[in-house]
């Protein structure tokens, strides 16, 4: 049977750049976009507006198009929930019991929904996090995901539902633009590296987080969606990891290619947020289980991030 697959939150960060790749696997016209707004990144595709807290409208949109695959995207980031604590919680936990539940009724029979470094809370190893640790996230974003997880792994044990997940650091690309996130910085500061040569980041210099380019990011999703049911042994999240920096060394990083670069510091709210994740992933699990090996190191992704950006912007 051919898949047919539902993106919802197509239009953001991830979705944008995993729907060009599941075109390429499963053909454009398999490959249904949902959001709460069109975008031109779904030309070639099915298109349908969709708020994921529509119940109904969810039901109706999976059954028009036979969908049996869900990439469930749509949810406030960790700076927008902190801002609006309780319809970060509502939409990212109603959301994801929407899609759960159509799965426990088999009316679709694979579900992908990410995590993220947000479920490690300030009591957490900092250095090196293992796939199993204290997990005290102090952020609404961070108890939401933490408690998406324990629910993940309670529908695959209860009701036998394959779900899937990964726990991404913060996301590095060039092709969509960040909405809400702590670790939006580090792709702001390219933009601003080459439009205006400078850039104030909300972040203070030594601020070290476990960050990921973009390429990295969407195999990983696409692999462990593709992995035989009994290579993922874990249900609740992986941890992921691609390579660690603070906006100092990223800062000296891309001098080395725009000389006259300049980075200012002043923190907002977002440090705190910062201050409670760890600094560095183990993700020998992903690596174990299946296979999971990333393919960028940090010279190699801003090296790719400059030369793609510069196409863009000249
Ligand atoms: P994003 O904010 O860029 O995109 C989210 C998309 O969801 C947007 O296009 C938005 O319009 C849509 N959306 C919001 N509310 C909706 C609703 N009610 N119904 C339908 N669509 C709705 O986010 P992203 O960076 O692409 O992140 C996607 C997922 O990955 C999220 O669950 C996020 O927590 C997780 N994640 C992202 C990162 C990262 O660095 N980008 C890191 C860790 C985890
Ligand atoms: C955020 O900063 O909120 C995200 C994430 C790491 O989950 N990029």
């Amino acid at each position: 049977m051919t898949d047919k697959v539902l993106i919802i939150g197509a239009g953001g960060q991830i979705g944008t750049e995993l729907l060009e790749r599941l075109n390429q696997i499963h053909g454009p016209s398999n490959v249904i976009a949902a959001d709460l707004n069109s975008s031109s990144a779904f030309a070639n595709n099915p298109y349908e507006k969709l708020d994921i807290l529509d119940k109904e409208a969810l039901y109706n949109v999976i059954k028009k198009h036979q969908i049996n695959q869900v990439y469930l995207l749509a949810a406030l980031l960790s700076a927008t929930a902190e801002k609006n604590p309780m319809f970060g919680w509502q939409l990212n936990m109603d959301g994801l019991f929407n899609i759960l539940n159509l799965a426990k009724e088999k009316i679709i029979d694979k579900v992908y929904w990410p995590s993220s470094i947000a479920v490690f809370g300030p009591t957490t190893p900092k250095l090196n996090t293992p796939q199993y640790t204290v997990m005290e996230p102090s952020t609404v974003y961070g108890i939401s995901k933490q408690a998406g997880e324990r629910w993940c792994e309670y529908y695959f044990n209860k009701y036998n539902v394959d779900v899937r997940s990964l726990r991404y650091p913060g996301l590095i690309g060039w092709k969509s633009a960040p909405g809400g996130g702590t670790t939006d910085y580090a792709v702001h500061i390219f933009h601003h590296a080459l439009e205006s040569g400078n850039y104030e980041c909300f972040l203070s210099e030594d601020t070290t987080l476990p960050m990921m380019y973009m390429p990295d990011a969407i195999k990983a999703t696409v692999d462990i969606m593709h992995a035989p049911s009994e290579n993922v042994k874990i249900r609740s999240s992986y941890n992921l990891a691609g390579f660690s920096f603070s906006p100092k060394e990223i800062a000296a990083e891309i001098k080395k290619h725009i000389p006259n670069f300049e980075i200012t510091y002043k923190s907002d709210f977002r440090q705190n947020i910062a201050d409670s994740w760890p600094q560095s992933i183990d993700d020998l699990s992903a690596s174990q289980d299946w296979g999971w090996k990333p393919d960028y190191d940090l010279n190699q992704m801003i090296k790719d991030m400059l030369l793609n950006l510069r196409k863009i912007k000249s």
